[in-house]
């Protein structure tokens, strides 16, 4: 009964009201993240209907997260209030700039949401959207969330078409097992992003087609190549058959003045999603996802301001030299 259903921890997020090392910095001002309720908002205010699922404690950040992922349109009717346990919160540097320091500081170990468990949730509201999606942030998070994961992605026929972002958080990963994990969790995806730093970092592999034959199970693959582009290698054909050699579509980045990167990565899936949800060409799934990421690296916050529909569609319409 929506277009999104998007599950995973989010947290209140502490940014620095000026740049420095997180020692150094007097004081923040409160905004939300996760990566999972970030996808859900950006596609809400890009007018599809979405879910976030997850669990926050019952406290005042939980309240807080619940009445700012609501107020991007997103239903937060399935988000369970822990008696027991707190909501997370994170700190991070502000920016990204050339010469920035990057640090983040989690503060998210036996929260709520780490204590979600496959039992717990409710298995219509996980398959009430065409689309599930997950990241592998939720993965790293326990033994309970790791086992979830494993639940989501099995290939069970009759789920929703099955969207996961790798996000590979090394500073999560309490074993070096983590990234094993997530190559068997992509495996059972139909659609998957994958940043190439990240593939390399987690799983020596080098370059978007060293990627693609390490996953050959997803129906679409999308490779993340930085400020390079992404390319997509697409194994159905628009019936649902298996291609036989994979197409690929790469589409160059857009070229912008680096803010803070973090979010970027969710609003190219938002517009990447936003883009299958419409049936749109792979190649015009791309744009959209370089413009929405492009919204979110000019912008310091996780949720930057998505472009308006009918102005990403006039963009991503102009010819090839254009993007060039
Ligand atoms: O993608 C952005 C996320 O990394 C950020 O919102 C925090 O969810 C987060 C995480 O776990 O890193």
């Amino acid at each position: 009964d929506v277009d999104v259903v998007c599950l995973g921890e989010s947290m209140v997020t502490f940014l620095p009201t000026r740049p420095g090392r997180l020692a150094d910095v007097p004081s923040f001002d409160r905004a939300i993240g996760g990566a999972e309720s970030n996808v859900a908002c950006t596609l809400a205010r890009t007018g599809h209907t979405t879910r976030w699922i997850s669990a926050v404690g019952a406290d005042g950040f939980g309240d807080h997260l619940l009445t700012a992922v609501a107020g991007c349109g997103v239903d937060v009717s399935h988000v369970r209030r822990d008696p027991l346990r707190p909501t997370g919160v994170y700190f991070r540097t502000a920016g990204d700039r050339a010469g920035d320091t990057h640090e983040v500081a989690y503060y998210r170990a036996g929260s709520a949401a780490s204590a979600m468990t496959a039992a717990d949730l409710d298995p219509a509201a996980l398959r009430s959207g065409r689309i599930l999606h997950l990241s592998g942030i939720t993965a790293a998070l326990s033994a309970s969330c790791l086992g979830l994961m494993r639940e989501l992605t099995a290939r069970r026929p009759g789920r929703p078409l099955l969207s996961f972002d790798v996000n590979y958080r090394p500073g999560l990963w309490r074993e070096a097992a983590g990234a094993r994990e997530l190559l068997d969790l992509a495996r059972g995806a139909d659609l998957v992003f994958v940043g190439d730093d990240e593939a390399r970092d987690a799983w020596g592999l080098h370059g978007a087609r060293a990627i693609s034959d390490a996953l050959p199970e997803p129906a679409l693959l999308v490779v993340k190549q930085g400020r390079r582009g992404a390319t997509v290698f697409r194994r159905t054909t628009a019936t649902g058959e298996r291609a036989g050699a994979a197409p690929t579509t790469f589409v160059p980045s857009l070229n912008v003045d680096l803010v803070a990167a973090t979010g970027a990565g969710d609003a190219f899936a938002a517009g990447f999603l936003s883009a299958t949800l419409r049936g749109l060409p792979d190649r015009t799934r791309i744009r959209h996802g370089h413009l929405w990421a492009a919204a979110a690296l000019t912008h310091p916050g996780d949720l930057a301001t998505p472009p308006g529909r009918a102005h990403a569609d006039r963009l991503a319409d102009l010819d090839d030299a254009a993007w060039e």
